[in-house]
């Protein structure tokens, strides 16, 4: 019930942007008292939001606090479905461990998880994942597509296009991705994605997608080995960046990038991910399970894919791996 007058609160503000609304309008939309909307706009300003209120005017938010809570993420969030309901933590393991758990007690589709920290982030294959405290981007993301099990990976494209449109609306930086899940500002790894299933053998039941995104750190931020390999946007635009308002970005872009994709298939996120793509076209090292390939990036195929030519003119299809750049 609280969390419910709250979320109509933020709704309110978010549709009448920069404007002033009375007590008695919140109060019938609500369906509370002015008293009652009062306490609830004193609870917002006790979470580090900015208030104003004018006598005769009614209420405005002029400016919010610097966390990434629920209340926070949701003032100004536009989307139908992704972000809709979210789960909000100060310090967990692993933002991945509550998506899974969530989404198989039947989180509906688009739930968010997010937190400040992660005290046990993890990448691809149990890799560590650096998250430290109130700077980076730490979510996880249920989706539920109605998509056979072996296109799952394509998610993980979906998901970096829209990271990469995100950060250029929010910043005036150029982000390019590394095939599958890397993105990369001038040669270093600002964001990762890691993507994850829950499925039976011929359905997906949930597609759980992690983003780590590296916004605020300054380069002591990072551990010694991450920084020569890691940067954050902040470190590359010299600004300070909103988390809160570069989640809402995330989250708009892919949901419109999604709904094409169901709609319309993988070929024209395929156009716009190629359109970002680092690794075309140069000579790469595809370390994989079994062995290593060098050879030329040629592209992807409409499933995701990763087609690599070797020396002898042999293009090999590369589903998982990581790939090292030639310099
Ligand atoms: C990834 O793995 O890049 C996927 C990272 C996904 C993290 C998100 S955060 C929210 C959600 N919850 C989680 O627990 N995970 C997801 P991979 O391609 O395997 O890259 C891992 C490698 O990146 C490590 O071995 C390090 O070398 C490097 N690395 C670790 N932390 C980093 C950071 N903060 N920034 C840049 N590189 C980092």
């Amino acid at each position: 019930m609280q969390t419910d007058v709250r979320k109509k609160l933020l709704e309110a503000f978010t549709n009448h942007e920069d404007e002033y609304l009375s007590g008695q309008y919140l109060a019938d939309l609500i369906g509370c008292s002015r008293t009652a909307v009062w306490k609830h706009i004193e609870d917002l300003r006790k979470e580090g939001f900015t208030l104003e209120a004018v006598r005769r005017k009614g209420y405005r938010i002029t400016q919010t606090s610097k966390t990434v809570s629920e209340n926070e993420i949701r003032l100004g969030l536009k989307t139908n479905t992704l972000g809709q309901q979210i789960h909000y933590e100060e310090s967990v393991e692993s933002t991945q461990k509550i998506a899974h758990r969530l989404a198989y007690d039947e989180a509906p589709e688009g739930t968010l998880v997010v937190a400040e920290e992660q005290t046990c982030g993890r990448g691809r294959m149990d890799r560590a994942w650096h998250s430290p405290k109130y700077t980076g981007i730490w979510m996880s993301l249920i989706l539920r597509p109605n998509i056979p099990p072996p296109k799952a990976p394509q998610l993980t494209l979906i998901a970096a296009v829209a990271v990469v449109q995100a950060m250029e609306q929010m910043t005036s930086l150029t982000p390019q991705i590394k095939w599958p899940n890397d993105i990369l500002i001038a040669g270093k790894k600002v964001t990762g994605i890691l993507t994850e299933l829950q499925a039976d053998s011929d359905r997906i039941i949930s597609v759980i997608i992690g983003i780590g995104m590296n916004v605020n750190q300054k380069e002591e931020d990072f551990p010694e080995e991450l920084r020569k390999i890691a940067t954050s946007l902040m470190q590359e635009e010299g600004v300070e960046i909103d988390r809160a308002a570069l989640i809402r970005a995330v989250l708009t872009k892919l949901e419109t990038l999604y709904q094409l994709y169901l709609e319309k298939g993988f070929y024209p996120i395929k156009l716009l991910w190629e359109s970002y793509a680092i690794s075309i076209g140069n000579n790469i090292t595809a370390r994989t399970l079994t062995g290593n390939i060098y050879g030329k990036a040629a592209g992807i195929t409409e499933d995701g894919v990763l087609l690599v030519e070797d020396l002898e003119g042999k293009t090999h299809h590369i589903y998982s791996a990581d790939i090292e750049l030639e310099r």
